[in-house]
């Protein structure tokens, strides 16, 4: 089972989770969330998490105390094997693969949604393992971040989704972007589904999806096709699409 901690000061934000494929998971058991709320490790009446900055500036900076209280707090329950991740906009781009990779591994993963200007340097230095980003924008807080991963880790979870081969096929599995989709009406405003998607030839549907997968990675994200060591039949597919543009 999924086990995943949340350090944050917004608990009821992931409540959007209890709704869709991740309810249904939660439902079932296939993943456990934990919700650790900042303002229980503080020390002080008014549950203080904040402070001005050294060295003036805007803006607030998340103190250690708390979050390292909430954080060891978080590994006695999750397990001491948990890996402590901050979200924030200096750490890696998360990426599909990544996400494929930890739920294979069935660590406990414990997510730390900053606010504010961001949290102390020696909170990172002492007690995060990674630093993981969202994308180059800058957000209000890390919660959003944190329930993008939760939702991308527990689509990969064994029964969450309930055709085990949709989360293989889905964009970025095999490191392409999806093929496009159809469904009815057959025609819309003149434009009408491809034959080869209703003809019913399973070789030749397969062999369409493969060639616009290849040919929309080429179009829209080439970087990803960089990444790729094609195969002789994925080339002369893409070549194909090339030559039908
Ligand atoms: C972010 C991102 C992000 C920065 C200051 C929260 C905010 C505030 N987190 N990927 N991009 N975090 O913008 O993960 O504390």
């Amino acid at each position: 089972m999924l086990h995943i901690g949340i350090i944050t000061l917004f608990p009821e934000m992931f409540n959007i989770l209890q709704q869709g494929v991740s309810g249904k998971a939660l439902e079932k058991k296939l993943v456990q969330l934990e919700r650790f709320y900042l303002r229980d490790y503080t020390q002080d009446a008014r549950k203080t998490v904040d402070d001005r900055p050294y060295g003036g500036g805007p803006g607030m900076v998340m103190m250690v105390q708390p979050l390292r209280d909430a954080i060891h707090a978080a590994k006695k329950k999750l397990g001491e094997d948990t890996l402590t991740v901050y979200l924030s906009p200096q750490g890696k781009p998360v990426y599909q693969q990544q996400m494929v990779s930890f739920v294979e591994s069935k660590k406990p993963l414990l997510l730390i949604a900053g606010r504010y200007e961001g949290i102390d340097e020696r909170l990172i230095e002492q007690d995060i393992d990674q630093e993981w980003s969202m994308g180059d924008i800058v957000l209000s807080g890390g919660e959003i971040p944190a329930m993008a991963i939760i939702d991308a880790m527990i689509r990969l979870v064994p029964g969450a989704l309930g055709d085990e081969t949709s989360a293989k096929q889905d964009t970025f599995e095999d490191g392409l972007l999806e093929y496009p989709h159809y469904t009815r009406p057959r025609t819309l405003e003149s434009l009408d589904v491809p034959e080869v998607l209703l003809r019913g030839n399973h070789r030749d549907i397969i062999r369409w999806r493969l060639k616009h997968a290849l040919g929309r990675t080429w179009l829209k994200r080439p970087d990803l096709l960089d990444k790729l060591t094609l195969t002789s039949e994925q080339i002369i597919l893409l070549q194909e699409f090339i030559e039908e543009l």
